[in-house]
């Protein structure tokens, strides 16, 4: 089982959603830099302050800063982590890149989910939180678009993307990421 990951998509494929799972069966660090960012948000950091507005209109929050917070996560811990919302543009991607080489932890798979806009549209009216309305989710498929999807050809180029289709359930879909994991 492959043990540093990351996880891409668009915004409500359930990344989360799998990363939670499959951190705790596979005892990994789960580090989401979208549940980190709700959480300054929640305790009024300055950083949250910063963050706050950008996420309500569905844009991505200043590289430097979600930088900053995966960083200072990773460079203590030992064993095995999953990274789920991070990167999201080929800027983090980079100082991923340089930051995992400082650390001697290459990244093993990307797994890629894979949903049609019509779904994802729906599941995020259905979940609900403060950045899903219709007008903002389609905003933030745009910004998946245009910055976050160049990073599948990114992984692509380095053999380490495999795809999973996101739809059906979620026990389903996660039985078929650990078996690609395992291969
Ligand atoms: P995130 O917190 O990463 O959230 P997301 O992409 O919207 O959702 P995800 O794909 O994780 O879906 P989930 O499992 O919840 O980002 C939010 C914001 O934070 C961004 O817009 C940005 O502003 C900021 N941000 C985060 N990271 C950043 C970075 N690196 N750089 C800059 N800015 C950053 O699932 C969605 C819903 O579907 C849930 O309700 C779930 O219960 C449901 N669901 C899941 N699987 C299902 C299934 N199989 N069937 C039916 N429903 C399902």
């Amino acid at each position: 089982m492959k043990e540093r990951l990351l996880f891409l998509g668009p915004p409500g494929a359930g990344k989360g959603t799998q990363a939670q799972r499959l951190a705790q069966s596979q005892d990994l660090l789960h580090l989401s830099t979208g549940d980190l960012l709700r959480a300054e948000v929640q305790s009024g950091t300055p950083l949250g302050q910063e963050a706050e507005a950008v996420m309500a209109r569905g844009e991505l929050v200043s590289d430097g800063l979600v930088i900053a917070i995966v960083r200072s996560r990773l460079e203590h811990h030992q064993g095995g982590w999953l990274l789920d919302g991070f990167p999201r543009n080929l800027a983090q991607a980079e100082t991923l890149d340089t930051l995992l080489t400082e650390l001697n932890q290459a990244i093993e798979r990307v797994v890629l989910m894979e949903l049609d806009d019509g779904i994802l549209i729906q599941r995020l009216l259905a979940r609900g939180r403060a950045d899903d309305n219709e007008g903002v989710i389609r905003h933030r498929l745009e910004v998946y678009r245009t910055q976050t999807a160049p990073l599948i050809e990114h992984y692509k180029d380095r053999g380490l993307l495999i795809a999973v289709d996101a739809a059906g359930s979620v026990e389903q879909i996660g039985a078929n990421i650990l078996d690609c994991l395992a291969k």
